[in-house]
């Protein structure tokens, strides 16, 4: 994305373009009043210049530039509209700011937006409107990102976690962070002047603690990323096992319905079928696939293939055996292929007679978790969510209100800066000059001055905001 002027008046569709009963095109800038005012008619005969702020307006969209202040004649009208106008600081840009509702449809809102281009707006890049609170100081670039992982929640607890992420939770951490390193920094740069008197306080075990300190705030932090990730983009959870042991059925019985084809007929599934659910706060995509097994058959020797590119793949494994029916070499195979991985074997159909013990297949897979169910009449599914998900966290429980790191973005340069101040307790206890210990510390701010944006490139504003869509 080029770096963009903020003098420039903005505007895009803010609303996804399909058939809705609201569409949203947004304006923003210095201009934005001006240039709607010169494509609307208000009912009540007023110009937007003069209302107040936070007010609503209904009128008419027109496609004739006009001062004419009367209700405009129905071949001159694009849409009947209602007009939010929020005037700058108090905005979400901290602009000028103006939300033309208008009737959802592409035409109307396309309308609208052509003739707010013609009246000198420029189009909007993706997630302007959210870079340009960003760079008018209104949030910093955690929350803006916040934004961005608010909108493509999953689940519940994705959502609060970005929510809280929004509110500032997480920066205000990282700022108390980079504040202490500040402080510290301040001392080493007083000493750089005056090396002698300094030099014994810097390496004193007083600062060399504050440094340890910090240094542990930061690791407790990015400690948090793995689960962080889990949590923002989800796991991908692969069925398997061989033919006929219900997988599809357990497909259906997580997702609540009739999703895969279930039938007595070894050899059912073909392809792979995957579908997008939330479980127990964790978005899951959960994939069934054809059972495994050695096939001549072209079309399943092809469903088998894509399987094991699943199987692969897979975050965590449900290995599906059937227990009204003695454990076959087939069997055995799939379970040793996963012993060792993050797996739970699925002992299916509990509610016929059972013919496979447990230690059987303990002796095969040693420590992994497994959990008697029936997939067609419901039993043990609780169970089987429940150990998902100790499995997932790793028996850590979430707390909605915890900071956590589900950035890649925010994990690396945290990680920097735990590194930068590894180094710098090193240098610290050889008792290196100041300068040594300024670097590692301008290197550790530098690290995470880039979590929440106070030191950035236009190359890395543009990677961020161009995740964004148009209009947000
Ligand atoms: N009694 C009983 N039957 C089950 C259970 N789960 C699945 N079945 C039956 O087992 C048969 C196979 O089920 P599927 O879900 O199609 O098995 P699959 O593992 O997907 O089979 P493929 O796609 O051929 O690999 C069907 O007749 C199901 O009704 C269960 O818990 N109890
Ligand atoms: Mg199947």
């Amino acid at each position: 994305m080029k770096t963009s002027s903020l003098e420039d008046t903005i505007a895009a569709i803010s609303t996804p373009l399909g058939e809705g009963g609201i569409g949203i095109v947004r304006v923003s800038g210095k201009q934005a009043i001006e240039i709607t005012d010169r494509i609307f008619r208000s009912h009540s005969g007023k110009r937007l210049e003069n209302v107040k702020n936070f007010t609503v307006h209904y009128g008419w969209i027109v496609e004739a530039p006009s001062s004419k202040l009367q209700a405009p004649c129905p071949n001159e009208v694009i849409d009947e509209v209602l007009i939010t106008i929020m005037r700058a600081p108090r905005s979400y840009t901290t602009e000028d700011m103006i939300e033309i509702s208008c009737h959802g449809g592409i035409l109307p809102m396309r309308r609208i937006l052509d003739l707010l281009v013609q009246q000198r707006a420029r189009l909007a890049e993706p997630g302007e409107f959210t870079k340009r609170a960003f760079l008018n100081g209104r949030i910093d670039l955690v929350q803006a990102e916040a934004v961005l992982d608010i909108i493509r929640s999953q689940t519940d607890l994705s959502l609060r976690v970005a929510m809280n992420q929004l509110e500032g939770h997480l920066s205000k951490k990282v700022r108390q962070i980079r504040e202490e390193l500040l402080d510290i920094y301040a001392y080493v740069e007083a000493s750089v002047d005056f090396p002698d008197e300094d030099l014994e306080i810097l390496s004193s075990i007083d600062m060399l603690n504050r440094v340890k300190k910090t240094k542990e705030a930061i690791h407790r932090l990015s400690a948090t990323a793995e689960r962080g990730q889990i949590l923002r983009d989800g796991i991908v959870g692969v069925i398997c096992g061989k033919p006929n042991v219900g997988k599809s059925s357990l497909l259906n019985a997580l997702l609540g319905r009739e999703r895969a084809i279930v039938t007595p007929i070894p050899g059912t599934t073909r392809d792979i079928i995957e579908e997008v659910m939330n479980l127990d706060g964790i978005p899951m995509r959960l994939v069934d696939t054809a059972g495994i097994r050695e096939s001549e058959e072209t079309i399943e020797k092809e469903g088998i293939r894509r399987s094991r590119i699943y199987f692969e793949r897979a975050d965590l494994l449900l290995t599906v055996v059937d227990s009204s029916d003695p454990l076959t070499q087939e069997d055995e195979k799939i379970i040793k292929e996963v012993a060792g991985r993050r797996a739970i074997v699925v002992i299916n159909k509990n509610d016929l007679p059972q013919k496979v013990e447990r230690g059987e297949i303990k002796k095969l897979t040693g420590d992994l978790p497994m959990v008697s169910i029936s997939a067609s009449q419901g039993n043990g599914l609780d169970e089987l969510v429940e150990v998902i998900s100790r499995l997932v966290w790793k028996g850590e429980v979430i707390a909605s209100t915890e900071e956590l790191i589900t950035n890649v973005r925010h994990r690396e340069a945290l990680i920097r800066a735990e590194k930068a101040l590894g180094h710098l307790i090193e240098t610290m206890e050889k008792k290196l000059s100041a300068e040594f210990i300024s670097v590692d510390i301008r290197d550790a701010l530098d690290a995470i001055g880039e979590v929440v944006g106070e030191t950035t490139t236009d190359d890395l504003l543009g990677r961020i905001f161009s995740k964004f869509c148009i209009g947000k």
